[in-house]
């Protein structure tokens, strides 16, 4: 069975992190989120078709064509937006047989498509889904369901309790005839799920499995927050491969790369995951669910919690980077300050796509992009966004979000 993969999206509620490469190669828990997808696939498929489109090289540059062992194709999507389209894609790479679609930009567990595939088979199905109860689905599409069986999908429903779409199917070659009925949604897409109504008008049986694990959809900028903290509290194991310098301290679990350099005077509370080569401390503080990528600097004087430090990034001196996300290759100068709580202690809000959205969160730091320069003493408000590209001058507060490739001066 082959595995179909939907990387095609453009990511812009991800923006600054989404400037420049697609959301599915950007890292949590130093490892790209594709990556946690194939796996948890791995066992039930033997081939991986990979839909793309925006910035497509980089996915190809970042995965090559296997992916333990199992080969990877990829495919262009056909002109036109939505998930329908990315499916459609793959038609001449599935073959005869059923095969699996996953969104790229998912979190799940192999439990979930354990019960996928038992339930397609147990119910002798034309598709099936994975569905997961949340008490509230104002974020989701609520599907319907009676005598085991789907029998439809709504588009956000507001709040009420019910079962969502996870985004991960199992079809039949037959689907690629209902997507071509597919009608244009009211938010200018072809989507999947109206593709799966189409099939339930038509009287096909559409199975389901609901999965009751940790499951996660990358969309919002916080929503990386939220999995780094779920992979570092669930999957890290204690492991020093770098060297550690007589006064650092270190409570497990830590996972510390090869090459990496932990000086006097560090001290750090696990979960933490370090990567390689990177250089921290001496006299530094990283406190619990951060991670830091690889040749990364966190020097003399500096906090970090709750953040993750994507890969050849610095905090170098003097810096307090809080429930944050600096992109790659970025630095911060020395003094500069991330606020991660409002004086009222209400949620902190963020501009997503010219409409400020409630994170849900207390503590919400900075996000920064990829290779930004910034200056000495910069002070960073809560849930703003630095674009990629982009230079802050020093002494510059930064109450507002600054776009990509722009200059910022007092
Ligand atoms: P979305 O998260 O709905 O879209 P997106 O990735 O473009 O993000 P944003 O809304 O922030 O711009 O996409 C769900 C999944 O489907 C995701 O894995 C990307 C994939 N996708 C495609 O492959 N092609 C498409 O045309 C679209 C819209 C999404």
């Amino acid at each position: 069975m082959k595995a179909v993969i939907l990387a095609a999206g453009k990511g812009e509620r991800l923006r600054p992190l989404t400037d420049d490469r697609p959301k599915v190669i950007l890292k949590v828990a130093n490892r790209p989120i594709i990556e946690y997808v194939m796996e948890n696939l791995y066992p039930f498929v033997d081939e991986f078709v990979i839909v793309v489109r925006y910035e497509k090289e980089k996915v190809i540059e970042t995965l090559g064509d296997e992916f333990g062992g199992k080969p990877i194709t990829y495919v262009d999507q056909r002109p036109g937006e939505g998930t329908a389209k990315a499916v459609e894609s793959a038609r001449e790479h599935v073959g005869d047989e059923e095969f699996i679609v996953a969104n790229g930009d998912i979190y799940f567990e192999v439990e979930a498509i354990k019960e996928l595939v038992s339930a397609f088979r147990r119910e002798k199905a034309d598709a099936a889904l994975v569905l997961k109860h949340f008490e509230d689905l104002s974020h989701f599409g609520k599907v319907e369901v009676e005598e085991g069986r789907v029998i439809g999908i709504l588009e956000k429903p507001g709040k009420v309790p019910g079962y969502a779409n996870l985004g991960i199917y199992l079809f039949r070659p037959d689907i690629f005839e209902f997507i071509k009925e597919t009608p244009l949604s009211e938010r200018g897409e072809y989507e999947i799920t109206d593709t799966i109504n189409l099939m339930i008008q038509a009287g096909r049986k559409v199975a389901y499995a609901v999965y009751s694990g940790y499951w996660n959809d990358i969309g919002q900028p916080w929503n990386l927050l939220e999995l780094n903290e779920y992979l570092l509290k669930t999957k890290l194991k204690h492991e020093i491969r770098g060297t550690v310098e007589e006064g650092a301290t270190i409570i497990p679990p830590v996972e510390i790369g090869e090459g990496t350099v932990v000086r006097s005077g560090a001290y750090i509370i696990g979960p933490v995951k370090i990567g390689r080569n990177s250089r921290i401390g001496p006299n530094c503080f990283i406190r619990p669910y951060t991670s830091i990528g690889d040749n990364c600097h966190v020097g003399n004087a500096v906090e970090v919690k709750n953040s993750i430090i994507m890969d050849n990034s610095n905090a170098p001196h003097l810096n307090y980077v809080g429930d944050s996300i600096i992109g790659e290759n970025t630095n911060l100068g020395a003094g500069t300050i991330t606020a991660n709580l409002r004086h009222d202690r209400g949620n902190i809000r963020v501009e997503i796509k010219g409409k400020l959205e409630d994170s849900g969160r207390h503590k919400l730091g900075a996000i920064i992009g990829h290779n930004v320069k910034i200056g000495i003493n910069v002070s960073i408000y809560p849930g703003r966004k630095i674009g990629s590209y982009s230079r802050i001058g020093p002494g510059v507060v930064v109450d507002k979000n600054v776009p990509p490739r722009t200059m910022v001066l007092l």
